[in-house]
């Protein structure tokens, strides 16, 4: 193994040329996955339906520990290759349409966990068989430049995936996934027809309050064997799944510390979606919560948990969490597990209880800069929205004195990106003072 990684690690910088290469337009037809470049630098990017032209693609995403790992997408229209797919937003009612170009060297297609009456090329789906053999879960768009087209009505808000329904062990973990919103009739900044669902995002969208945290997973030995099949024009796969072994866990398709960087960082050509929450502290002006939307298509379960703070979950797999009679069984958790498959909705608050400050101090005893560690996003000052000096050497990447809440999963080996620590599935929420930075 040790020597495969070696060999590797002497490949990359020839990958990364051929990726550069790729983002300068060469040797491709297609529009970057920047075309939707110019949103907010926070937050969900949607692409808006209810119609929605996905073409497969392949390509490479980059890895907090320097590696390149091959990958396979749906992209929107003209769109390059981007990780995960696009989150395609519609709204409750929609006559949804998905045609799914494919131009892969594999039979490819696309389930939609928790909708019903779904129609492929007008006939309900149906699983595949081949002489009896279960051969995909749905309806397909055959190899080598195959179609196919998914209707359905979104009849219930919530928060769903699309996946591939065609051995999704590999071409789900392939990165033949995304996330699928539904907004509800009552509102696009309530998450389900239910005032308790009111998140602050119409209101605030631009500091990204609505979130998402979908997580993922990459065996990067499996990616290269699916590499070489396609380069060999398809067929088999040599990978034994006995041996699948995650050594990635991503955010939104990064790994700590990309997720915190913003959507369409511009070194991170393929992995649009950054996973930073960005918020201002609840308050009179401000009296919504944030809402974050999460998903899971790793392979285990994940505990997920922000730090400071519980979420009220309100909803899971597209059901609001409501008893027969209206009862409110939401509830509140600090670590969110969520397993394969899953959605939840979270509603998050941030309250500056105290209003510490400069006038109105902690009545701690300042330990002295000698005892004290000093992270790159201090401020120089422990309270909200005030800035000070750092000590020489140090310096800080603050603002305005905002603050940075980590948020991980918190199995601690999923953490890692091929062993290196503390990257992969974190972020930040970042909170900024009432009225945000100057
Ligand atoms: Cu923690």
């Amino acid at each position: 193994m040790q020597t495969r990684f070696n060999l590797k690690k002497l490949l990359w910088p020839v990958v990364l040329v051929a990726v550069v290469l790729f983002s300068l337009g060469l040797g491709r037809d297609v529009a970057p996955a920047t075309a939707q470049a110019g949103g907010p630098a926070d937050g969900i990017i949607c692409t808006d339906g209810p119609t929605f032209n996905l073409n497969t693609r392949t390509g490479y995403v980059l890895t907090p520990d320097g590696n390149v790992v091959y990958m396979w997408g749906y992209s929107a229209g003209n769109d390059a290759f981007q990780h995960p797919s696009p989150v395609l937003c519609v709204n409750e009612g929609d006559t949804v349409t998905v045609i799914l170009h494919n131009s892969l060297p594999y039979d490819v297609s696309i389930s939609f966990p928790g909708q019903e009456n779904v129609f492929a090329d007008g006939q309900p789906v149906q699983p595949q068989f081949d002489a009896g053999v279960l051969t995909s879960l749905t309806n397909i768009a055959p190899k080598n430049g195959g179609s196919i087209t998914y209707t359905f009505v979104a009849s219930r808000p919530g928060t769903f995936l699309y996946q591939s329904g065609t051995d999704p062990a590999i071409q789900v973990r392939m990165g033949l996934f995304g996330a699928l919103i539904v907004r509800p009739a009552a509102g696009s900044y309530y998450v389900y027809n239910d005032a308790a669902s009111a998140s602050t995002s119409e209101f605030n969208h631009a500091v990204g309050a609505e979130v998402m945290t979908l997580q993922s997973e990459i065996d990067p030995y499996l990616n290269q064997a699916v590499e070489q099949a396609v380069m060999a024009g398809g067929g088999p796969i040599s990978f034994n799944m006995a041996n699948y072994h995650p050594r990635y866990w991503f955010v939104n398709g990064r790994g700590f510390p990309d997720t915190i960087a913003p959507n369409f960082a511009s070194w991170l050509p393929s992995q649009p979606y950054g996973a930073l929450v960005h918020i201002e502290p609840n308050s009179l002006a401000n009296p919504l919560p944030y809402l974050e939307r999460f998903l899971n298509v790793t392979s285990q379960a994940t505990p997920f948990h922000p730090h400071g703070k519980n979420g009220l979950i309100i909803g899971q797999d597209g059901n609001p969490l409501r008893g027969p009679g209206g009862e409110d069984l939401s509830y509140e958790t600090f670590a969110l597990v969520s397993t394969s498959g899953q959605t939840y909705e979270a509603l998050f608050r941030w309250y500056n209880r105290e209003e510490y400050s400069t006038s109105n101090p902690i009545t701690v005893t300042d330990p002295g800069w000698q005892n004290l560690q000093f992270g790159p996003y201090y401020s120089g000052s422990p309270y909200l929205g005030e800035t000070g000096p750092m000590p020489p050497g140090f310096s800080s990447m603050s603002q305005c004195g905002e603050y940075y809440i980590i948020s991980h999963n918190h199995a601690l080996y999923q953490l890692t990106s091929w062993g290196v620590p503390m990257t992969g599935p974190g972020t930040f929420m970042r909170v900024d003072p009432p009225g945000g930075c100057p």
